[in-house]
C-alpha cells in the first residue's frame, strides 16, 4: 500500500529516473551533478523525507529537509511599494561623439564607447501579481556600470510627476493603491481615493492629462519613450556646469493600444508586456533607444516662463531641442528573475563624476529614499554585492562586515588615514578624479514653503492637451469618463471638474455630458492659467515609427486555406521583419489546399486579435463557414476593426467579414491580399499601426 502511493507521488520524475520499491529515486549521479544540502552535503533522497516505520512520524533529525523547507519559507522579499511590477533586460549603451565639453561622465568620453546597461521597466500601483496593461504610469529605470561607478537613471515613460514635493510621496501612493478597507482596486487608478487626492492636488492636473492619455496604456516596453523627470546637471572636467533633462526615445517608434483593447488583452495575457519584450530579445529583434539631453543654462532657466526645479512641467522640445548622445540596445534576456529584476536596486543618489542633482525637492527626497527601501527589501547594506547591482569597476572602501558579507577583506587595514605601506595601505580618496559636488551658493531662511514659481498648475496643463491630435485628445476624454465613472462619490468627480474647467472648457464639457453631470464651477486656481503655444512633440504622433517591423501579425486560417495566399503572408512578413503567429480554430493546425499541414501558434479562443498589431483573414472555401460560426472567430475580426486595426482579406474571408458585421463597412483600413505583392502593400499600410479614420464609423 504504501509502495503504491510512494511510486504515485513520484510521477513527475524524468523517464531515467527510478524509482525504487520504498520509494527513492535512484539516479545515477556523476561529478557537479551530485545534489548536496546548501552546507554541501550529499544528499541520498530528495523525494521522501526521514521517518519512523513505513508509515511513521518525521524525525526531527532530518536536516535536509529542514533546510529545504526553512530555505523556501523565505523566499519571498517585500515587494516594491512601488513599481512592485516590472521586468528587467540586459543590453549596452554606445556613445555616438565624445561630449567632453558637456560632461566628465566615463559613458560619454569617446565616441563607439560602451557601457553594460541594466534597465528594469514597471507599471508603478500594482502588486507584483497584477497585470501588465493596467493604466498607468510606466517605470523606465536604467543602470549604467560605467567605469566610475553605477548610475542609475531611474525615470518615467511620462515626463512630469503628480507631486512637487516628496513629503506628499506617501499620500500620493496610499491614495492610488488599494483602498484601505477593501483591498481593491488593485492597479488601478480609477476609484475614489485616487482622484480625491489629485482633486485636492491641483499640481496633480497635468500629470493626469498625461495619465489619461494612450502613454499609460503602451503597446510594448519597446515602443515608448522615457524621460530622467528631474533637470539635472551635466558637469565637464573644468567644473563647468549646465543643466540638462534626460530623454529617451525608442528607436521602434511610439505605439499604444486603445483602452478596450487594454481591458481584452489583460484577460488574454496578463503578461503582456514581459512577453513581448522576452520574445522580441529572444528572436534577436533589440529594441533600442536614444539617449539624449535638453541643454540649457541659468540665463534660460531664469527667462523660462516656469521653475525648471519644478518636476510637474516639462520644457518644451521646440524651445530646447534634444540632443541625442547615445543609443542603447537591450540584447540579453535575465537568466533569474528573482536574482536580477527582482534584486536590482535602483538609487537615485547613484550618480557618477560629471553628473549632479538640483534642488528639484523631488529629487532630494528620492535621494533620501531610495537607499532606505533597498535596506528593508534587500535585509543588508551589502545589497551592492548582489551580481546585478554590484559596479563593474574596482571598488575600494574601509565599509566593512554586515549582514550577508560576501568578501574576505584581508590585511590589517579597515580605517583611513593610515600609516601603512604598499598593499597594505588601502586606498584613498582622489582628490582631482574623485566626484565633485558643483559648488553652488545656498542661502535663505529655513521654512516649510512652496515657491511661488511652482504655482500655475495649469497652462502646461493645457499645452499638452492642444497639442495632442484628435484622436488622442478623445481618448483622453474617454480616460478621464471612465476613470470618473469609477468613482462613487459624486462630489470627487465634481471636484476633478471643476480643476479641468482651467484645462479646456471644451474637454471639461464632453467629460460632464459623458458623465451625465452637470459642469461645477471652475476651481480658484493658485495661479491664473497663461495661454502657451501647442508643442507638437508632447504628441504620440511626432514619434510614429516608420515601419511596421517589429509589430505582430494574427493570421487566422482554416482547413483548407490557398497555400500560395498563406505562404505570401508567412514570407512576406518575414521580410518585412514582421512576426506572424498563426490561429486556427485547433491549437494542432490546418491542412492548407496544397495538402500541407500548417502548425498553429494560437487556437482562436487562446489567441484573439487583440494580442496582434494587425490581422489577416485566410480561411479556406469549404470552411469559412464554420469560422462563421464561431464567436471566438467572429470576436477576432470585429474587435480588430473597432481597435482601428487594419485588416488583410483572403479571398474567401467574405462570409467571415458578414458574420463579424464588418462587411458593410469596409473601408480604407482593408485590404485585399493573395498576391506576394498585394501581401507586401498591406504590410506598408500597417506601418501607419491603426486606421484612426474608422473612428467615425465606430458605434
Ligand atoms: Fe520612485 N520609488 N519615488 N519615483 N521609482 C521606488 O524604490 C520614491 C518617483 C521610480 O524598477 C521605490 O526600489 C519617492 C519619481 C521607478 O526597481 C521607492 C518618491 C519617479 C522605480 C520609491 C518617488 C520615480 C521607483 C520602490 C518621491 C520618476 C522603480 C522600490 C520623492 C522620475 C525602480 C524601490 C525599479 C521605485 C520612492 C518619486 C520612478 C519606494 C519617495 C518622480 C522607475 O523607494
Amino acid at each position: 500500500m504504501s509502495t503504491r502511493k510512494n511510486a504515485k507521488t513520484s510521477k513527475a520524475a524524468r523517464p531515467e529516473d527510478i524509482v525504487g520499491n520504498g520509494g527513492e529515486l535512484h539516479q545515477a549521479v556523476e561529478g557537479d551533478a551530485r545534489m548536496t544540502t546548501a552546507q554541501g552535503i550529499p544528499m541520498s533522497d530528495n523525494q521522501n523525507s526521514l521517518r519512523v516505520g513505513d508509515r511513521g512520524p518525521t524525525a526531527l533529525e532530518d536536516f535536509a529537509m529542514r533546510e529545504k523547507i526553512f530555505h523556501f519559507d523565505h523566499e519571498r522579499i517585500p515587494e516594491r511599494v512601488v513599481h512592485a511590477r516590472g521586468y528587467g533586460a540586459h543590453g549596452v549603451f554606445e556613445c555616438y561623439e565624445a561630449v567632453p565639453e558637456l560632461t566628465r561622465a566615463a559613458p560619454f568620453q569617446q565616441r563607439g564607447k560602451q557601457t553594460e546597461v541594466f534597465v528594469r521597466f514597471s507599471t508603478v500601483a500594482g502588486n507584483l501579481g497584477s497585470i501588465d496593461l493596467a493604466r498607468d504610469v510606466r517605470g523606465f529605470a536604467t543602470k549604467f556600470y560605467t567605469d566610475e561607478g553605477n548610475w542609475d537613471l531611474v525615470g518615467n515613460n511620462i515626463p512630469v510627476f503628480f507631486i512637487q514635493d516628496a513629503i506628499k510621496f506617501p499620500d500620493l501612493v496610499h491614495a492610488v493603491k488599494e483602498e484601505q478597507d477593501r483591498g481593491f482596486p488593485q492597479a488601478q487608478s480609477a476609484h475614489d481615493t485616487f482622484w480625491d487626492f489629485v482633486s485636492l492636488m491641483p499640481e496633480s492636473t497635468h500629470m493626469t492629462l498625461w495619465q489619461m492619455s494612450d502613454r499609460a496604456i503602451p503597446r510594448s516596453f519597446r515602443f515608448m519613450q522615457g524621460f530622467g523627470v528631474h533637470t539635472f546637471r551635466f558637469v565637464n572636467a573644468a567644473g563647468d556646469a549646465k543643466f540638462v533633462k534626460f530623454h529617451w526615445t525608442p528607436l521602434q517608434g511610439l505605439q499604444s493600444v486603445v483602452w478596450n483593447e487594454a481591458v481584452k488583452i489583460n484577460g488574454a495575457d496578463p503578461d503582456f508586456h514581459r512577453r513581448d519584450l522576452y520574445e522580441a530579445i529572444e528572436a534577436g529583434d533589440f529594441p533600442e533607444w536614444e539617449l539624449g539631453v535638453q541643454i540649457f543654462d541659468d540665463t534660460f532657466a531664469d527667462e523660462f516662463d516656469f521653475d525648471v526645479l519644478d518636476p510637474t512641467k516639462v520644457i518644451p522640445e521646440e524651445l530646447v531641442p534634444v540632443t541625442p548622445l547615445g543609443k542603447m540596445t537591450l540584447n540579453r534576456t535575465v537568466d533569474n528573475i528573482f536574482d536580477e529584476t527582482e534584486q536590482v536596486a535602483f538609487c537615485t543618489g547613484n550618480i557618477v563624476p560629471g553628473i549632479d542633482f538640483t534642488n528639484d525637492p523631488l529629487l532630494q527626497g528620492r535621494n533620501f529614499s531610495y537607499l532606505d527601501t533597498q535596506l528593508k527589501r534587500l535585509g543588508s547594506t551589502n545589497f551592492t554585492k548582489l551580481p546585478v547591482n554590484a559596479p563593474k569597476c574596482p571598488v575600494m572602501h574601509f565599509q566593512r562586515d554586515g549582514h550577508m558579507q560576501t568578501e574576505v577583506h584581508r590585511g590589517v587595514a579597515n580605517y583611513e588615514p593610515n600609516s601603512l605601506q604598499g598593499d597594505e595601505r588601502g586606498p584613498r580618496a582622489d582628490v582631482e578624479q574623485g566626484f565633485q559636488t558643483v559648488a553652488r551658493q545656498e542661502g535663505g531662511q529655513m521654512r516649510r514653503i512652496r515657491a511661488e514659481s511652482f504655482a500655475d498648475h495649469y497652462s502646461q496643463a493645457r499645452q499638452f492637451y492642444i497639442s495632442q491630435s484628435p484622436v488622442e485628445q478623445q481618448h483622453i476624454i474617454d480616460a478621464y469618463t471612465f476613470e470618473l465613472g469609477k468613482c462613487v462619490r459624486p462630489e470627487v468627480r465634481l471636484a476633478v471638474l471643476a480643476n479641468l474647467r482651467n484645462v479646456d472648457e471644451d474637454m471639461a464639457a464632453i467629460i460632464a455630458d459623458g458623465l451625465a453631470m452637470e459642469l461645477p464651477a471652475a476651481s480658484e486656481p493658485a495661479a491664473a492659467p497663461v495661454d502657451l503655444e501647442a508643442s507638437p512633440a508632447l504628441s504620440m504622433t511626432a514619434h510614429a515609427p516608420e515601419s511596421f517591423a517589429g509589430r505582430k501579425l494574427g493570421l487566422l486560417v482554416s482547413d483548407g486555406a490557398p497555400a500560395a495566399a498563406v505562404k505570401a503572408v508567412l514570407n512576406a512578413a518575414k521580410a518585412a521583419g514582421v512576426t506572424v503567429k498563426v490561429v486556427a480554430p485547433g491549437v494542432g493546425g490546418v491542412t492548407l489546399s496544397d495538402g500541407k499541414k500548417l502548425a498553429a501558434d494560437e487556437a482562436i479562443a487562446g489567441g484573439p486579435s487583440v494580442l496582434f498589431d494587425a490581422v489577416s483573414l485566410v480561411p479556406g472555401a469549404d470552411t469559412v463557414a464554420d469560422l462563421a460560426a464561431n464567436p471566438a472567430a467572429k470576436d477576432f475580426v470585429s474587435d480588430a476593426f473597432h481597435h482601428f486595426k487594419f485588416i488583410g482579406v483572403g479571398a474567401d474571408a467574405e462570409q467571415l467579414l458578414e458574420s463579424a458585421g464588418v462587411a458593410m463597412k469596409r473601408d480604407a483600413g482593408f485590404v485585399d491580399i493573395g498576391s506576394r505583392a498585394s501581401v507586401e502593400a498591406f504590410l506598408q499600410t500597417c506601418a501607419a499601426l491603426r486606421y484612426w479614420e474608422r473612428a467615425v464609423f465606430a458605434p
